[in-house]
Parts: C-alpha cells; sequence; structure tokens
C-alpha cells in the first residue's frame, strides 16, 4: 500500500513501495522507469558518511522528478510546497519517495551509517535549482 499527502500543485509527493524479493540469499528491490516511477531515469547519486546532525537539501526544483531511497538506515524529508509541510521517514530499501517539481526539501535525521539513493530525471544543472527560500515561496504561491 502506498501513502500518500497532498503537496505540491503540480505532483503529490507520496511513498512507493517498491517490489521486495526476498529468498534464502537475500532481498533485493526493483526500480523501473514508467512501472515504479513516471519519468525516465537519467542520473543516480548517492550520499554516505553523512555525520551526526548534518541536514542535506535546503532547496527546491523548478522541474525535477525523484525517487529517493534510504538504501541503508534512515533518514527524514521534509517537504514543502509554500502552503503546506509534511515529513516522510525513510527507513526501509523497499520504500521510495517520489517528490516532483515544485517542492521545498529538507533531509534530517540521518541515522549513523545511512546510505540514501536517489534516482532522477534528469542531469545535473544548478540554474534549475532554488536554492533561496523567499524566492520559491513567491514562485510556488503564484502557481496556487
Ligand atoms: C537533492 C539533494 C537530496 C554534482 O556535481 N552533480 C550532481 O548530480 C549532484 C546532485 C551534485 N553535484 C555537486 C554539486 C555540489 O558541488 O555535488 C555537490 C553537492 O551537491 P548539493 O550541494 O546540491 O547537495 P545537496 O545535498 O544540497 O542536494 C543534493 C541534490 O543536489 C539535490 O537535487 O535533492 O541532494
Amino acid at each position: 500500500m502506498s501513502t500518500s499527502v497532498a503537496v505540491g500543485r503540480i505532483k503529490p509527493c507520496r511513498i512507493i513501495d517498491l517490489p521486495e524479493f526476498t529468498d534464502p540469499r537475500g532481498s533485493l528491490c526493483v526500480v523501473e522507469t514508467g512501472i515504479h516511477v513516471p519519468f525516465v531515469i537519467r542520473r543516480a547519486y548517492y550520499m554516505f558518511d553523512i555525520p551526526d546532525g548534518a541536514a542535506r537539501g535546503a532547496h527546491g526544483h523548478r522541474r525535477l522528478e525523484q525517487l529517493i531511497i534510504a538504501v541503508h538506515g534512515r533518514f527524514e524529508v521534509v517537504v514543502d510546497d509554500g502552503f503546506t509541510k509534511h515529513t516522510f521517514v525513510l527507513d526501509h530499501p523497499s520504500k521510495g519517495l517520489y517528490m516532483g517539481p515544485m517542492v521545498w526539501r529538507d533531509m534530517v535525521d540521518f541515522a549513523p551509517g545511512t546510505v540514501g539513493l536517489w534516482l532522477v530525471a534528469d542531469h545535473y544543472d544548478e540554474s534549475e535549482y532554488y536554492r533561496d527560500y523567499e524566492e520559491f515561496l513567491r514562485d510556488a504561491r503564484s502557481l496556487a
């Protein structure tokens, strides 16, 4: 079952339950374009060695779609569409958080040893980021 919350005027953020195959050899999870995520995966990056108390993010994307997975450990993603905030907990490799554009995000409370994986819809483009919260708020609210 997937849980969702009405965040973002453009795309709803939601937890996607990924298929998990477990047998005596261990567990395997799958993400496929067009089946589990509604975008073509063009880039992947991952985070590790995250110091205690560190936070990542503090930005929004104008266009980018993403799926975020805690492949090891646990962290929280606070999403904010300019009207509403919601916190998603990522604590299992079979849970992916889908995020559409125009959502401010903060990644916090990383457990020691956490490894996070981001599967995203486009190549890296700094001009596509909102780094200034006031600018993000202005644009996000004007879309309402
Ligand atoms: C996001 C959060 C969760 C690249 O050169 N290519 C890349 O694809 C990425 C993602 C980053 N970088 C460089 C740019 C910076 O010099 O890596 C450095 C750290 O990136 P950034 O400061 O953007 O890290 P975060 O944690 O603020 O944000 C990143 C992603 O940029 C962002 O899309 O959602 O992780």
